[in-house]
């Protein structure tokens, strides 16, 4: 029988039946529902990490990591043929770049609004923040996890860092308890991580910088204590393993590309 043939009861009821046929085989076949490829040694990936995880947003994590070169597999390549992460998978649907992946799950999973807020104005201060943040503080803060990193090259880097900070806190945090109001948005998430990273190396970039040690309290406070120390444990624990030598050696395909990433660096 042609859908053009069938009496609208009919159709309503077979529609019914075939979405609730769907919403019973995206449960039934987890690789179906959202995947989430993540490295929690990764800033952008714990960003991914706690905001599914503050959301209750139900995810499958399939963990790549980069230590033992797993981003560098012919698997992950069919994920993402630039080798990086995070990477979200929903269904066919595969997005890169966390904050692409931040502002996908929070509108399809309709978040609190304070995360992504639906005031234009508002949501235009996160972009300009966003836009800021991948060119003065991800380029600059992740240099210190990477090993072999030349020492003045640390040092220069150290002073980059102090820069942007200084820009941080006059141009986007002030006395805000948040980057963008009163409430924690996605905005912070990105920035906490990147923060997150030196400190877990032995720089606290928090220390005589009153403004920001605030607004870490608040993001503490706001995240829970749980959610804190599952999203940190792995970072929090890599010196530990680094003086024990327990850190997997990355392959000669990894080292290629941390040396060419250090190459990078001014
Ligand atoms: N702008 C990207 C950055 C992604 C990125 O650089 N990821 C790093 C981990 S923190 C990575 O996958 N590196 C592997 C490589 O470059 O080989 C985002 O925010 O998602």
């Amino acid at each position: 029988m042609s859908g053009a043939t069938r009496s609208l009861p009919v159709l309503l009821l077979q529609n019914t039946v075939s979405a609730f046929l769907a919403v019973i085989a995206v449960r039934a076949n987890p690789a179906m529902g959202l995947e989430l490829y993540l490295d929690l040694l990764s800033q952008p990936c714990r960003a991914v990490f706690i905001f599914a995880k503050k959301n209750g947003i139900p995810f499958q994590l399939r963990t790549v990591q980069f230590l033992k070169g797993q981003n560098c597999s012919k698997e992950f390549l069919q994920i993402n043929s630039l080798q990086k992460l995070p990477v979200l998978k929903d269904g066919d649907f595969i997005l890169t770049e966390s904050s692409a992946i931040l502002i996908y799950l929070s509108c399809k999973y309709q978040v609190a609004d304070h995360w992504y807020p639906s005031d234009l104005q508002t949501r235009s201060w996160i972009h300009e923040y966003l836009g800021w943040h991948a060119d003065n503080i991800r380029n600059i803060f992740g240099v210190t996890l990477w090993i072999r990193v030349p020492e003045e090259k640390v040092k220069r880097n150290r002073t980059y860092m102090d820069h942007a900070l200084q820009q941080l806190e006059s141009k986007f945090l002030g006395d805000k308890p948040f980057l963008v109001g009163q409430q924690v948005s996605l905005a912070d998430l990105m920035l906490l991580e990147e923060l997150i990273q030196p400190v877990a190396l032995g720089y606290d970039v928090f220390v005589g910088r009153p403004q920001l040690a605030a607004w870490r309290g608040c993001m503490e406070a706001s995240l829970g204590t749980e959610l804190w120390q599952e999203a940190h444990g792995p970072i929090f624990n890599i010196l530990e393993q680094m003086t024990k030598k327990t850190l997997p050696v990355p392959p000669p395909e990894s080292q290629t590309n941390m040396l060419f990433h250090i190459s990078k660096i001014p």
